[in-house]
């Protein structure tokens, strides 16, 4: 039996403020080609597909597409979704019986504690001729709602109730379960000691420290899951140095910090009920928004490396390709520049800009840099301040001096006041219509 084992694809996700359709289109078409090149009897999908909860015509047509399509393909596949962080769980469950009838098995939430009925979590997988050859019991993201917090004020309630409830959705399976017949489990969550990607995933609102130990699936008692299918993590790894708890990661890549990185996904094999070996399959490279960056290497203390100065950035991009019109314009590479400067001018921006503008690749991220100015306040001297004492221009003045040297010119105060002062409108509003509204 083999299981594809992909998470976080995140449709809709713009890239540096880019639209990424072409992309996700092109990673499902590969996606689409793996599946049955492989004969895969199952794909999991371990949440976060969407990137916002409200996603996208666009990007909500593509996931429909798709499913239809790997239907159409392969009648005997079973797909598996599953909630994450990003995805509305409602909108994911709303279409679960439509979606039945294309062998896919959707659980965006849990149900609710108070209905003893989680019969929706387990999914057996038959084969063609109808026998059993696995469970797939599926765990949605989990919101502090769906936890059985027996004593809420205490140290790890939510660890402890995140436990219990993968503790119970497995347990639930042991009248179903026969000998030999392997358990697959599917969570989105997040590990202790995970391997975060830079820029990239989004800390969980409410318990955003409530990393999970991994004895969450090593300690259970009565039924052990043979594979864990996991997602939320964007870089691929196996959990606690357990082959058999993995994150795939995402499939694409969410920032420049990820230009290198492998995507893919799992390809888990199961060989007479055991689990017999978990291959990668890579996203390949042409799949992928290409980056580039100038400097080439992070500027790094211990390797001597300096920062480029305005000028020589300069002499870097002019060294850039022109322009080729005849390629589409995602698979024009994206640019990060970082330019060293010793005081803040307004020229460097449209000067990038400028040189950019007959260039082949498409600048999407630049920074600049200024000397470190020496400490000038010792922090253990006066009393202390709250942020919350001191006026927003004061902080904006403050920092503004901290970074670059000198007071902010008086046109960049003038729009932060105007920008604050929108913002303080924006909430009273808000605050307003919430309050009317109750
Ligand atoms: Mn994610």
């Amino acid at each position: 039996m083999k299981v594809i084992h992909t998470s976080d694809w995140h449709l809709g996700h713009r890239l540096y403020g880019l639209n990424r359709h072409e992309e996700q289109t092109g990673f499902l078409n590969w996606l689409a080609e793996q599946i049955k090149t492989q004969h895969a009897d199952v794909l999991l999908i371990a949440g976060d597909i969407f990137d916002t909860h409200n996603p996208s015509a666009e990007a909500t047509r593509l996931y429909y597409n798709f499913l239809t399509k790997l239907h159409q393909q392969n009648p005997h596949l079973h797909t598996v979704v599953i909630g994450g962080n990003h995805d509305s769980a409602a909108r994911l469950d709303a279409p679960r019986e439509v979606l039945k009838a294309l062998n896919v098995h959707v659980i965006g939430a849990l149900p609710k504690p108070s209905s003893s009925d989680w019969s929706e979590l387990y999914c057996p997988i038959h084969n063609a001729q109808g026998e059993l050859q696995a469970w797939v019991v599926s765990v949605p993201y989990l919101r502090a709602s769906d936890l059985p917090l027996t004593s809420p004020n205490e140290d790890h309630a939510i660890i402890n109730g995140v436990k219990e409830v993968y503790r119970l959705a497995l347990d639930g399976l042991k009248d179903k379960l026969t000998d030999n017949i392997p358990v697959i489990l599917t969570g989105h969550c997040e590990m202790q000691k995970g391997l975060l990607s830079l820029e990239s995933e989004r800390s969980f609102s409410g318990y955003a420290k409530q990393s999970l130990p991994s004895d969450v699936f090593t300690a259970l008692k009565q039924i052990k899951p043979d594979y864990v299918a996991l997602g939320h993590l964007h870089l691929t790894q196996a959990v606690s140095d357990c082959e058999w708890i993995r994150y795939s990661g995402a499939p694409l890549p969410f920032s420049i910090a990820e230009k290198d990185y492998p995507h893919q996904v799992l390809l888990v094999e199961f060989n007479q009920g055991q689990l017999s070996s978990i291959e990668p399959l890579l996203v390949p490279q042409e799949l992928k928004t290409q980056m580039i960056k100038i400097p080439e290497k992070e500027s790094k203390v211990e390797d001597n490396a300096l920062p480029l100065s305005f000028d020589e950035v300069i002499a870097e991009l002019n060294k850039l390709p022109e322009l080729d019109e005849t390629v589409v314009e995602w698979k024009r590479p994206l640019l990060q520049v970082n330019v060293h400067s010793e005081h803040p001018d307004p020229n460097i921006k449209l000067r990038v800009i400028k040189v950019l503008k007959k260039k082949h690749p498409r600048l999407a991220k630049l920074t600049i840099t200024y000397p470190k100015k020496e400490q000038q306040i010792s922090e253990d001297t006066g009393p202390k301040t709250f942020l919350s004492d001191i006026e927003p221009n004061e902080v904006f003045k403050a920092r503004w001096k901290s970074k670059r040297g000198v007071e902010p010119p008086s046109e960049q105060l003038a729009l932060f006041t105007q920008l604050k002062d929108q913002a303080k409108l924006n909430i009273e509003q808000q605050e307003s219509l919430s309050s009317s509204s109750k």
